[in-house]
């Protein structure tokens, strides 16, 4: 084991908390002495204690001397958890490797700084790509104070997400459903649009094998058409928000709420999807999963308000000029009008392809 492998055990660690600590981030953290692993830690929930706690009290005594790999900079703040730096200098760790900085603003620089002027080696940087592309949603909410946004789709080869009546069971293979199944899991809410909820009635939870964290339903209705027998709505294992305009049958709206339902509605008569992140990211939701359809995948698109594009490419031509394309909205008069993305993971999941995109200024 060379230092490059224990900074990697450190992030398969946190990898293993990815959609648990909301609103913080993944983190892990080993402590290695004379050669021999003597502590490892990670983050799992937020409010609990951070990974170099359950690092260092792992180790016991010998935490004394040891070199700790850690994957995001030590905290130098008192937050819901004292802050980790003192606890590291207190445990008379001499080293410290830290994979990539934290941009929170309480920390920023100040937990590598306070390490170094109680004497401990500190150097940034090991597995840095890893570790910014492991906690993205956390780096992008923090800096923006707005969700991460994935747009997904199941798609043909055509890019088609329906065929012309509507119907869309099954466009992608049982692998590629179940995969997404791990994106609900990971994102903290998951965005429709009203077609779709009238259309499929979905339940939008989680159904992993061992479970998984269900993400808060978040709908975009503008005229409050949502029924009272919908799933999302007499389901209770997750909260559904529903966005609205400012044209809106109170009566119904009072109906939902006595279910347990939030009803926003907005100042306008039409959603605009820039004051519904806003508002998604006072209520401390770090990331949103945006799975269709074709009108509310073109307004997130139009407005630049996506940090990545995940598509389920299916072996398969649905065909037909009626049949719902992937993106709709009005789009551009010629292809320079479109958005340049470019491709950053290409997997094979069953007979499918999973093809992440992410804007080029991101
Ligand atoms: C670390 N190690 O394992 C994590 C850190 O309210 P608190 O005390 O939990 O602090 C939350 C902030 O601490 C969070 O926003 C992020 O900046 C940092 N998270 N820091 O040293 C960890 N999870
Ligand atoms: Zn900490």
């Amino acid at each position: 084991m060379n230092d490059y492998d224990y900074m990697n055990l450190a992030i398969s660690l946190a990898r293993s908390t990815l959609g648990q600590t909301s609103p913080n981030p993944s983190v892990g953290a080993v402590l290695v002495k004379d050669g021999r692993l003597v502590g490892t830690g990670v983050h799992l929930e937020a409010g609990t204690p951070h990974a170099e706690v359950h690092a260092i009290r792992s180790a016991g005594s010998s935490a004394k001397g040891a070199t700790m790999f850690v994957t995001l900079e030590p905290c130098s703040h008192q937050g819901k958890t004292p802050p980790c730096a003192d606890l590291i200098i207190a445990s008379g760790i001499e080293k410290v490797f830290v994979a990539t900085t934290d941009p929170n603003p309480l920390v920023a620089g100040k937990g590598i700084a306070k390490l170094r002027n109680a004497g401990i080696d500190v150097e940034v940087g090991l597995c840095r790509e890893d570790a910014l592309q492991l906690n993205e949603k956390f780096f992008h909410f923090i800096q923006t104070n707005t969700p991460f946004v994935t747009i997904k789709a199941g798609i043909s080869l055509d890019g088609k997400i329906a065929a012309k009546s509507g119907d869309s069971k099954w466009i992608t293979s049982p692998e590629s459903r179940q995969d997404v199944h791990q994106l609900r899991h990971e994102h903290d809410g998951i965005l429709v649009g009203i077609n779709t909820i009238l259309h499929d009635n979905p339940l939008l939870t989680t159904r992993r094998p061992r479970g998984g964290k269900n993400p808060i339903r978040i709908v975009l209705d503008t005229k409050l058409m949502m029924p009272i027998s919908a799933n999302v709505v007499q389901d209770r294992s997750a909260k559904t928000i529903i966005f609205t305009g400012n044209e809106i049958d109170l009566e119904r709206k009072k109906e939902l709420e006595t279910l347990g339902v939030t009803v926003l509605p907005q100042d306008s008569p039409r959603i605009k999807v820039k004051e519904v992140l806003r508002t998604l990211g006072v209520l401390k939701i770090m990331s949103v999963l945006v799975e269709g359809g074709s009108e509310v995948h073109a307004s997130f698109i139009e407005e630049n308000a996506f940090q990545q594009i995940i598509a389920y490419i299916a072996p398969k031509i649905i065909g037909g000029s009626n049949a719902i394309p992937f993106v709709g909205g009005v789009g551009p008069e010629l292809v320079k009008g479109g958005h340049q993305l470019h491709f950053t993971a290409i997997e094979h999941i069953g007979p499918d392809l999973k093809i992440t995109a992410k804007p080029l200024t991101e």
